[in-house]
């Protein structure tokens, strides 16, 4: 059985976080662990509050897993604190797996802060030269770059720049655009865009996660990087499609 980690937050509505990459990961036939770096109390409209794990729990869990399973890929989203951010680039810098994919998630669809505010520089430093693909949004390729990211010019420029800091490969996602949704690709052998049809589902949580779930379970099931890219963009699609007002209130979720 093939094995992948997630670490990230703790979700309790489960659209978002740890529990919709463990659906994520089954779906594609790998077998799921998870790193919960802090809980959020959160509904259908959104996260209300954080509450961070211990650091010393987070590198117990990661460790502990590391020294057991077979970990063959990593999805990194929420990391909430400087400190556990520290944490994780040195347990990755000790054991090394071979496909690392992180969301860089600093707040939440509905602007709730998700990461303390010193962490997206230290983040810059430790975390994104140990990734194998790195997947923001328009917002969080803004503020990777310093500069503001407002269309295609835009992303082919951020993830010139975000893969000049160090990250092996750059995914710039465009769905918060008007228009076509257009992802832009930055890899070893330059630029690729994908292009697909707006599915009309909003507000709608989850998709980030979901994204870099599906793509971390395609590489650890052997496919070379622009295909797992493709196959992870139609899994959301198909999650899109299917998702649904669960909650009385607000988003949809996948
Ligand atoms: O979509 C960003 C995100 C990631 N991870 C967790 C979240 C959210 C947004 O709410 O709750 C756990």
């Amino acid at each position: 059985m093939k094995i992948a980690l997630t670490i990230a937050g703790f979700d309790p509505s489960g659209g978002a976080g740890i529990q919709a990459d463990i659906k994520t990961f089954k779906e594609h036939g790998i077998y799921g662990l998870s790193a919960p770096t802090a809980i959020t109390v959160q509904d259908s409209t959104g996260v209300k509050a954080l509450f961070p794990i211990q650091v010393g729990e987070l590198s117990e869990v990661i460790s502990t897993l590391f020294e057991d399973f077979d970990i063959k890929g990593i999805k990194i989203g929420m990391l909430a604190t400087c400190e556990n951010i520290r944490s994780v680039a040195r347990l990755l810098d000790a054991y090394r797996p071979i496909h690392i994919v992180v969301d860089p998630v600093f707040s939440s669809s509905n602007g709730y802060p998700l990461l303390e505010d010193k962490g997206v520089d230290l983040f810059i430093k430790t975390i994104l030269p140990l990734t194998y693909l790195i997947t923001p949004n328009i917002l969080e390729a803004s503020m990777i770059t310093g500069s503001p990211v407002e269309g295609r010019k835009d992303m082919e420029r951020a993830a010139l720049e975000i893969k000049g800091l160090g990250a092996r490969n750059v995914l710039v996602k465009g769905g918060h655009l008007k228009g076509i949704p257009v992802d832009i690709l930055c890899g070893d052998d330059g630029i690729s865009c994908f292009e697909a049809e707006r599915i009309e589902k909003s507000p709608i949580h989850g998709t980030g996660c979901v994204l870099s779930s599906a793509i971390t379970a395609n590489l650890v099931n052997g496919y070379p990087l622009k295909e797992a890219v493709y196959r992870g963009r139609e899994f959301v699609l198909r999650s899109i499609r299917s998702a649904e007002r669960v909650g009385s209130k607000g988003y949809f979720l996948i």
